[in-house]
């Protein structure tokens, strides 16, 4: 992606459009990952009143520069009409609860199936995990991908007595195929507590 298209234009006062002439001014906030220096507000200033688009009818008093064209505006200052969407997109989940057997040594494994996603899963793939247990330090969590890959999201902690193991852990997985059933599978190894897997997704 360009470095440049990744800023992130937000329009706050497009309803202001036709108050350019009235002295009020309409404000643009440029947001990014990387600072943009150009974007001063004065340059925004003048290039909203240079793509503004004529004032239909007339105007008592003046209609000044006319209706501010959010469009034209973000195109001459060289970011997209459009933000750009957020990092990832298809998400693929299972929200069956699926119960732990409690320190007998046996997995519990919960499938998603993911389809339509050519070539490797990403060096990043997001995997976002919600199991409610009574004392988290009892669980190991490890994804498996279709091709048999396994990572450990977390292990177990004999202190980590809290509830729950609730979060989103990323994993390079451009070792495996996207496309295929995905497991998470968690064992619990200390007798007593107990808990179960509420859902789980994966992010591409
Ligand atoms: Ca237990
Ligand atoms: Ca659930």
């Amino acid at each position: 992606m360009n470095g440049s298209r990744r800023l992130r234009i937000s329009l706050l006062a497009v309803t202001t459009a036709a108050l350019l002439g009235t002295g009020m001014t309409p404000v643009i906030a440029a947001q990014g990952d990387r600072p943009a220096p150009a974007i001063t507000p004065s340059r925004v200033e003048s290039l909203i009143k240079s793509n503004a688009r004529a004032l239909a009818g007339t105007c008592s008093g003046g209609c000044g520069h006319g209706l501010a064209d959010a469009g034209r505006t973000l195109s001459a200052m060289g970011g997209g009409t459009t933000p750009d969407p957020e990092p990832g997109g298809q998400v693929f989940t299972d929200s069956d609860n699926w119960s732990i057997p409690d320190g007998d040594g046996r997995y519990v494994y919960s499938n998603v199936t993911v389809s339509g996603v050519s070539g490797s899963a990403p060096a990043g793939l997001r995997v976002s995990v919600d199991i409610k247990h009574t004392y988290r330090g009892d669980l190991k969590v490890q994804l498996v991908a279709p091709d048999g890959d396994v990572w450990t999201l977390k292990n177990t902690s004999a202190y980590d007595s809290a509830d729950d193991v609730i979060g989103t852990y990323t994993v390079n997985a451009s070792s495996a195929p996207a496309s295929g059933t995905w497991q998470l599978r968690v064992t619990d190894v200390y007798l007593g507590d107990t808990g179960y897997v509420d859902s789980w997704s994966l992010t591409f």
